[in-house]
């Protein structure tokens, strides 16, 4: 019988040590990775890609529940299309001030987004709405596989180890870290006569976490309520966002901007030429709009704006309406 981590879901296999599934004695259940991840916080990278974790979404049953997690921070919604019988997670709530109202965000959803069977926003480290959400899933997953999908870190295993902790009467553990591709194949797991079944994210290609190295991943990823930080532009301004964005742009408004609180900002004036022999993105946004630079920040603009942005880095950008 093929034996699998049941942290990661990836085949165990005991030849080599370089390679995924290692563990030393055939009895561990914990692969090598897991286990360093797990106690020691240690990152080690994976060759598997995006086609290796789509081919695994791919054998989605179409009569499955699919529950779509996306992290608000980022609010990535580009795959959800190809699923049916969707509901939609959006979690990593406590990050957000707590004035953050949930039908703000619900109804931008449902005036966007369609065929999906419902939402909800959540919170898996503050366990927020999760009676709701497991409510909602014995509802529509009565009988179904459920599958737990979405980009890498939007936080599925880590929401699968709380429903287990809240309604299960197990203590199995699925691994989770800030780092991408934690989760590497298939897990299942059942709750009840739930059948439950995590996957490995997809990666974001153009995010730049793919550019990262381990400690810089940890450094933008806030772990604590955001503590916006407002400017006020009056005409031609730069705003330098750590080492990571430059933006530009030529209006008055007030924006926030929120980000990791360990991360620096600063205003520069026209002199200064930081990062734009770099990357280049030009972004066009309409009054009470967002700007997502995927896995690092949002910006909150109240008017329309042309705004240029520069980086070092490939980065991934995204517009919605105001969240907050
Ligand atoms: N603040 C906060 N962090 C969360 C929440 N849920 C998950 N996280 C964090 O997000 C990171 C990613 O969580 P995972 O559960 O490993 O994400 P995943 O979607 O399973 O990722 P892959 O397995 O790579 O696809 C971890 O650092 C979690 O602690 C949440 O509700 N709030
Ligand atoms: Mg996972």
């Amino acid at each position: 019988m093929i034996r699998k981590c049941i942290g990661c879901g990836i085949e165990l296999q005991s030849e080599n040590k370089d390679k995924i599934g290692f563990v030393q004695n055939e009895k561990q259940e914990l692969c090598e990775r897991c286990f360093k991840l797990k106690n020691y916080g240690e990152y080690q990278p994976v060759n598997l890609n995006n086609n290796d974790f789509q081919k695994i979404i791919d054998t989605i049953p179409a009569n499955s529940l699919v529950i779509y997690v996306t992290s608000l921070l980022n609010l990535n919604l580009d795959y959800l299309y190809k699923f049916k019988n969707v509901l939609i997670v959006l979690t990593k709530k406590d990050l957000l001030p707590k004035s953050t109202k949930d039908y703000k965000i619900i109804n931008y959803i449902k005036k966007n987004y369609h065929n999906y069977l419902d939402i909800e926003v959540i919170s898996s480290i503050r366990n927020y709405n999760l009676d709701n959400l497991f409510k909602k899933i014995k509802k529509y997953g009565n009988r179904k596989s459920i599958y737990f999908v979405g980009l890498t870190n939007s936080g599925k295993s880590t929401l699968i180890n709380k429903i287990i902790k809240n309604y299960a009467d197990n203590n199995k553990e699925i691994t989770t870290s800030l780092y991408p591709s934690t989760t590497l194949n298939i897990i299942n797991i059942k709750i009840g006569n739930l059948k439950i079944i995590d996957t490995p994210g997809l990666l974001g290609e153009k995010s730049i976490i793919n550019s990262l190295t381990s400690n810089e991943i940890k450094r933008i990823t806030p772990k604590k309520e955001i503590k916006p930080r407002n400017y006020q532009l009056k005409g031609e301004t730069s705003l330098l966002i750590d080492k990571y964005i430059r933006l530009d742009t030529h209006i008055n408004d007030n924006i926030a901007v929120f980000l990791s609180n360990n991360l620096k900002i600063i205003k520069v004036g026209k002199d200064n030429q930081k990062f734009k022999n770099n990357y280049k993105y030009s972004v066009t946004i309409q009054k009470n709009q967002d700007i997502v630079i995927e896995d690092l920040c949002f910006i909150k603009f109240q008017k329309e704006a042309d705004i240029e942005i520069y980086s070092p880095y490939q980065i991934n950008i995204l517009k919605r309406d105001n969240l907050i």
